[in-house]
């Protein structure tokens, strides 16, 4: 099957290996190796359940990938490869939808931050890759996934997840619930400012974990899982990213004394993520950055939590504890941003404020 697929792309190659690869939970991905060829290709299934316009995706990495490799940057995005035909997606005839990009070469992921230099190069990257975009017009990019971050979305999801309790894991479970439902309000600000206007709509990444920057050595070298770049703003990039990049512990940790907001990895992200954007960030945009964190945070907390309530049915999972196990890692982060918040703030101010070496 495989076979037949890449040959669509390359068919007058060999293929001398192809393996599943990396840790993502929404497509299925593989690594291609070609005999003679000293190039990697990355070949990804891409996951229409959740994306239900691919064509939409490849037409937003396409236009991004215009614009990026007009210049020379020391970090960099994957390169789309169309099939034989030229087409950039391939359907197979039971509908699996299939996209080749470039293998970043000599590359490696992270899953957890261990050292400070990772989270200032995260920091450093993500901030790179929001001025890259800052030339694009988010008006003429579409969301690949309706209200992705919108919080009273996530939250009417989870409501209605509570209600129908599909799986039976409700009555397991209501400390968790509860914990989520005490800070709905305190979340909501973020949201207020959008609709209100206030904060500049941009084309953003959407996806910031820290498994979705490739390293190489001892520096970032491309900014991957671009199926959610569209509209956005710059909090949903720096929040989600801090999520992971300031997180002691795994996203599925189990031990949750293990899991704790690493203020040293806040502030490395932090002072690599400001100062790329500095320059581009409104007056407006400066007073926030601090909810951020704690909002991505709590949005994907109860995202797992639908979806432990649901049967499991979005995220990929090794065991039928995975999500639950997720929400709780989230849960013990926020409550461990909440005891930091007034060093976060003074953090950013620092940052915003610093006067370039
Ligand atoms: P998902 O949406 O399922 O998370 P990703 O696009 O993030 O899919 O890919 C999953 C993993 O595959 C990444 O975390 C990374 O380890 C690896 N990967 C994806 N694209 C590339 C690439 N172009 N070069 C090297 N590794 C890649
Ligand atoms: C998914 O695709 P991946 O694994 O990088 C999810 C993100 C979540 C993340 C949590 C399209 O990211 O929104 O933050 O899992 N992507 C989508 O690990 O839902
Ligand atoms: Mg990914």
């Amino acid at each position: 099957m495989l076979h037949n697929i890449i040959k669509i792309f390359f068919p007058y190659s060999i293929v001398t290996e192809v393996k599943p690869f990396g840790h993502g939970h929404i497509n299925n991905t593989y690594k291609l190796d070609l005999r003679d060829e000293k190039k990697s290709y990355i070949l990804q299934q891409i996951n229409t359940d959740v994306f239900k316009d691919p064509h939409g995706i490849c037409d937003s990495h396409d236009r991004l990938q215009d614009e990026i490799f007009k210049g020379q940057h020391p970090i960099t995005i994957a390169e789309l490869i169309p099939t034989a035909d030229g087409k950039k997606l391939y359907t197979d005839p039971e509908g699996g939808v299939w996209r080749m990009t470039s293998f970043i070469e000599d590359s490696y992921t992270v899953d957890v931050v261990k050292e400070g230099w990772q989270a200032f190069e995260a920091g450093n990257a993500f901030g790179w890759f929001a001025r890259a975009c800052d030339k694009l017009d988010a008006n003429t990019f579409k969301e690949s996934i309706k209200d992705f971050h919108r919080l009273s979305f996530r939250l009417r999801q989870l409501n209605e997840a509570i209600d129908a309790d599909k799986a039976g894991r409700l009555e397991s479970i209501k400390e968790i619930v509860k914990f989520y439902k005490d800070r709905e309000a305190s979340v909501s600000a973020i949201e207020r400012l959008v609709d209100e206007g206030k904060i500049p709509l941009r084309v953003v990444h959407n996806d910031t974990k820290i498994n979705n920057l490739l390293f190489r050595d001892k520096s970032a070298a491309a900014v991957i899982d671009l199926d959610t770049v569209g509209p956005g703003i710059l909090y949903y990039d720096y929040g989600d990213a801090l999520r992971t990049s300031a997180s002691t512990a795994a996203e599925d940790e189990k031990d949750l004394e293990k899991v704790h907001f690493n203020i040293d990895s806040f502030r490395a992200f932090t002072n690599g993520y400001i100062g790329q954007v500095k320059t581009i960030v409104s007056d407006e945009e400066e007073e926030l950055f601090y909810m951020a964190p704690m909002l991505m945070t709590y949005i994907m907390g109860i995202r797992f939590l639908a979806d432990y309530l649901n049967g499991d049915v979005y995220y990929k999972v090794a065991h039928k504890e995975h999500n639950i196990d997720r929400s709780k890692v989230q849960k013990k982060l926020i409550e461990s941003m909440e005891m930091q918040v007034d060093e976060m703030k003074k953090i950013i101010d620092n940052a915003l404020n610093a006067i370039p070496a």
